[in-house]
């Protein structure tokens, strides 16, 4: 029972001599620290305060890190909690997450008065990250049939899940009412619901699975379930992932990749005529988040990705560096080395996925890496 209790941190700050950029490490060694999903919100407006997962508690639970104070606040407790999918809301009074894949909480930030939300019915199963319109009055998530769903400890089940076509649901729920409606049902694995920012009538998701057995990933639809359409019709030895609505809501942007070499795409259609476009041609980066216009993005240097079939024929040298990809002068620098190991840690896939995102100022990226040997969370300068 500890709520509200208040942990002090003491930030460790490293210059990087290659390139100048300040490190900061927000969050200990020793204790298990990741970031949410990149582009879940985790700062308040005015860039002060950061949501972070920390096992500070018995659990991995929600924090609220203060920047300036070098503190965190205890926000949730017990075992549970989705610590990837939480976000805080638009207006910055309350944390939103699933808990226990069955329910979605309200966390009251000053108080940390829990509310429900939404209970997944019975039957079925939360599954992943689930995502807000930008009004932070409806949410878009996947329901997996129960009789159908398992536990996706690691890579080897990612690919197992993928061939047995499990049940699955896209769903849209009312915050105000806890009302929901299905906007897609399908014996395919679903996963990346994301609601199209400033156009609620824009629903995305994909079809998940092994990149390279996937014929078409992203899908957008609308929000009463008509006009299903490819959001890009991909080639036939081409793979996409990581897409992303650019947060003023202009494009999706998304990560392209094809075998037998390291080159990625960075590609976007936008996001009302689906018009494509290969924004630049970038080191291989894993996951890419941008800024609010879609002129700036932050990436994650990778290796040989774990989520295809054909890991052979995929194999690459691993990249350690974060870049910083300038759209309108087409250039690519690193910020810093993420070091991270990309390792799957007591049966999580993405705890060590360094997930780069801008803080609200642009000045900096947020990003989770194991180089001091427990997973922790940094911010570098730009
Ligand atoms: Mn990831």
């Amino acid at each position: 029972m500890s709520l509200g209790k208040t942990t002090a941190l003491a930030f460790q700050r490293t210059t990087d001599v290659n390139t100048g950029s300040v490190v900061t490490q927000l969050t200990p060694d020793s204790h298990i620290c990741n970031r949410n999903y990149f582009y879940q919100k985790c700062f308040t407006n005015d860039g002060n305060k950061l949501l972070i997962s920390a096992d500070f508690d018995a659990h991995r639970n929600y924090h609220l890190l203060d920047l300036q104070t070098e503190t965190a606040t205890q926000l949730t407790e017990g075992k549970g909690d989705n610590v990837f999918g939480g976000f805080l809301t638009t207006q910055d009074d309350a944390l939103i997450f699933v808990k226990n894949n069955l329910q979605l909480m309200r966390v009251d930030l000053k108080t940390q008065e829990h509310s429900v939300l939404y209970e997944v019915a019975k039957g079925w199963v939360g599954y992943g990250t689930w995502v807000p319109n930008t009004a932070c009055t409806k949410v878009v998530g996947i329901e997996i049939k129960e009789s159908d769903y398992m536990e996706l400890d690691s890579w080897g089940k990612f690919a197992q899940f993928y061939h047995q076509k499990p049940r699955c649901r896209l769903i849209s729920i009312n915050l105000k009412t806890g009302q929901r409606t299905t906007v897609f049902e399908e014996n395919i694995w679903l996963g990346h619901p994301l609601y199209r920012p400033n156009d609620d009538n824009t629903v995305a998701f994909c079809h998940e699975g092994p990149h390279d057995l996937i014929e078409t990933r992203m899908w957008m639809i609308d929000e009463n379930g008509d006009n299903m359409r490819k959001v890009y019709e991909q080639s036939e030895e081409e793979s996409c992932t990581h897409e992303f609505f650019v947060p003023d809501g202009s494009k999706m942007m998304f990560v392209s990749y094809r075998p037998n070499t390291d080159k990625r795409q960075l590609c976007s259609v936008n996001a009302s005529t689906l018009d494509f476009k290969v924004e630049i041609e970038m080191p291989a980066c894993s996951h890419l988040m941008s800024n609010n216009d879609g002129t700036m993005v932050v990436g994650d240097g990778s290796g040989t990705p774990v989520d295809v079939a054909d890991n052979t024929g995929h194999g690459i040298e691993n990249d350690p560096n974060l870049y910083l990809i300038d759209l309108t002068d087409a250039s690519i620098r690193p910020i810093t080395e993420h070091n991270t190991s990309w390792k799957v840690l007591n049966g999580d896939r993405q705890i060590n996925h360094p997930h780069p995102s801008f803080s609200p100022d642009n000045k900096s990226v947020l990003y989770s890496s194991d180089v001091n040997g427990t997973p922790a969370i940094y911010l570098a300068t730009l």
